[in-house]
């Protein structure tokens, strides 16, 4: 067996081991939540990790005095405590701890934070659970000084039931440990062109359930049940609902009340399947982003939402969006406010920053290099803007580690169940420019495996990379074989070149697919004007997006989308030029004090150009 096998080998085990388990996860949680845990939480940073290990570097006992999950206050005054939580040290949450204090401005460590509340169960029989949004990138949860669980990952939620036996009515004590520090066999690893924010990042919600619930469904159109038209009359939808804690047998009724459809089914024990026949219905579009309320009851319980329903196809070298060819006039995003230079985490922000998207006239957004909020999510549905969503598998993942797999595939499964109802996601990336090698191409193609195996009613890909060429740039990464559509980064006349260089590119694809230039962009610093052969002057990077403008136009005929890099500065510590940069990545089309540089307007004519012409 020579390497290569041998990891394939490894890959295969870990998978039939079913050690990447998806997550139980309750679908809409803020529809349902009953108490928000979001506000002032006290905190301790604790670098050497004291209030989790004792002088031996052995995990400290459950009832330690000394663990920081207990609160550190004395029971006599001969008592020795040396912590303890304090209303002179606090932290917003949802909030990256980086931009709340400078002191936290590249830390990455580990953070104790803690919130008291009190909580009355409504009935005695409902459970209780405790949902994040995401904390990144580890998070030991306690809560009364017992461990509920542990969670790894930053940018996907996650839940964990409250015993009984553990829940007050008063003073429960909620402490969460926080670790950023990069590792090396994490997702992403230690390198990455993005700040590492620290903290209980997303939404902290308290979820109050009967004793059997509704926790998840799934329900999508049929992809051959459309056609080019608005409307579909009698489509096809399919699709699971899923029960918490229900016996077989029990009944289940969907409606969507707008289309007069109702539908009872019987509980199979685990997820049963169900289809409807919709009599006439609105197709979801970017044109028409039109949903439906939809409500699913068991028993007590009720779940509500909101469903878009639309389909997403490829034919040839085309998307097909309800049929009809679709050309993605995108940009891509980080999760970050420019202005305030932190985390964004509220549907407020995914307001701005899609606003800012759909002033440039985009149709779509790539969400990097992460999964992104829930409301950014939420947002883009109500918007009518596509959108791709990303796992971070990002550059030089360890690979031949069938742990860094796992975590993976975990990131990419909660990805996919938080948002496999969002009508505004059409396509699922799992990763971004990781370099070609056999064992490299195993690991992505099991990701992509895993992300249809979830859900076969969206588009796969990854943004790969170019060979560069003077004579022809050729886009034929392996993995390409594998995606449904090819997505490209290419910085010719940035990284390569100067922008007089489009002039005379040639670009070939060996994949018959639709294509997709992920990413292309220069950098500038907002307000810094000279001519346009002068780097990090508004003028350069006008004159790039001029030049990729015109090069777009010449590429080959797959090609149908374009998410240049990037919308808004962010900020990154690989980024160190002193003048231009101090810890910016200046790629953005608006800068970091909210203004739009230049090229913004080139792509916006861009955008209005195609949109003109009608689909390409
Ligand atoms: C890339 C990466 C992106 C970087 C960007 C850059 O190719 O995908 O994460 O930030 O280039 O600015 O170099």
């Amino acid at each position: 067996m020579n390497f290569t096998e041998a990891i394939a080998l490894s890959l295969c085990l870990a998978l039939s081991l079913g050690t990447a388990k998806a997550q139980n996860l309750l679908t809409n949680p803020h529809a349902r939540a009953t108490l928000s845990l979001n506000g002032e939480w006290q905190y301790i940073i604790d670098p050497y990790e004291t209030g989790f290990y004792d002088y031996r570097f052995k995990e400290k006992a459950e009832r330690d005095p000394g663990a920081y999950w207990n609160s550190g206050a004395a029971d006599s005054r001969t008592d020795l405590r040396e912590h303890g939580y304090d209303d002179q040290a606090t932290l917003r949450v949802p909030g990256d701890w980086n931009a709340q204090d400078p002191k936290f401005l590249y830390y990455e460590g580990t953070v104790w934070y803690k919130k008291d509340f009190d909580y009355q169960k409504k009935s005695a029989e409902n459970r209780v659970f405790l949902y994040f949004g995401a904390v990144n990138y580890q998070a030991e949860v306690y809560l009364n000084g017992k461990k509920l669980g542990r969670h790894i990952g930053g940018f996907t939620p996650f839940q964990f039931e409250i015993p009984d036996s553990v829940l007050q009515e008063q003073d429960n004590l909620l402490v969460v440990k926080v670790d950023n520090k990069r590792y090396k066999d994490a997702v992403p690893t230690v390198n990455t062109d993005w700040w590492n924010y620290g903290g209980i990042t997303r939404d902290v919600l308290l979820i109050e359930t009967p004793g059997f619930f509704v926790e998840d469904y799934f329900l999508q159109l049929k992809n051959g049940g459309t056609n080019a038209r608005p409307i579909a009359e009698n489509a096809e939808a399919a699709g699971w609902v899923e029960l918490n804690g229900a016996t077989k047998g029990e009944k289940v009724h969907i409606a969507i009340p707008e289309l007069n459809l109702e539908k009872t089914i019987a509980y199979a024990g685990e997820r049963t399947a169900f289809s409807l026949r919709l009599p006439e219905v609105e197709l979801w579009s970017d044109a028409n982003p039109k949903r439906y309320a939809i409500s699913i009851r068991a028993g007590q319980d009720e779940l509500n939402d909101q469903i878009g329903f639309r389909t997403i196809a490829v034919e040839g070298k085309q998307i097909l969006l309800n049929g009809k060819p679709v050309f993605l006039r995108g940009i891509c995003l980080h999760e970050e406010m420019p202005m305030e230079a932190r985390r964004a985490y509220s549907k407020e922000d995914a307001t701005t920053l899609l606003g800012w998207a759909a002033e440039l006239n985009c149709n779509f957004v790539r969400l990097a290099h992460y999964p992104h909020n829930e409301h950014m999510v939420r947002t883009a549905d109500s918007l009518g803007i596509l959108l791709w969503s990303e796992i971070p598998v990002y550059w030089t993942i360890d690979f031949g580690n069938p742990e860094v797999l796992e975590k993976a595939q975990a990131q990419l499964q909660e990805m996919i169940a938080r948002d496999r109802n969002r009508p505004s996601i059409i396509i699922w990336s799992v990763g971004n420019e990781t370099p070609v090698s056999p064992t490299r191409t195993a690991f992505m193609k099991e990701l992509v495996k895993t992300a249809r195996g979830l859900d076969d009613t969206r588009l796969i890909s990854a943004a790969l990379e170019v060979h560069y060429n003077r004579d022809k740039n050729t886009i034929d990464d392996p993995l390409g074989a594998a995606t449904d559509v090819v997505s490209v980064n290419e910085y010719l006349g940035w990284y390569v070149g100067l922008p007089s260089y489009c002039q005379t590119a040639q670009w070939e694809t060996v994949y018959d697919k639709p294509l997709i230039i992920s990413e292309t962009g220069a950098g500038s610093l907002g307000g810094f004007h000279a001519d346009s052969l002068t780097r990090w002057s508004e003028e350069y990077q006008e004159w790039f997006y001029e030049e990729q403008v015109k090069m777009m136009k010449r590429m080959p005929d797959n090609y149908t989308g374009f998410t240049p890099w990037i919308l808004t500065d962010f900020r990154s510590p690989k980024r160190n030029h002193p003048v231009y940069q101090e810890g910016w990545n200046r790629k953005g089309l608006i800068s970091n004090t909210g203004d739009k540089k230049k090229a913004f307007y080139v792509l916006q004519a861009y955008y209005n150009w195609i949109e003109a012409q009608g689909q390409k």
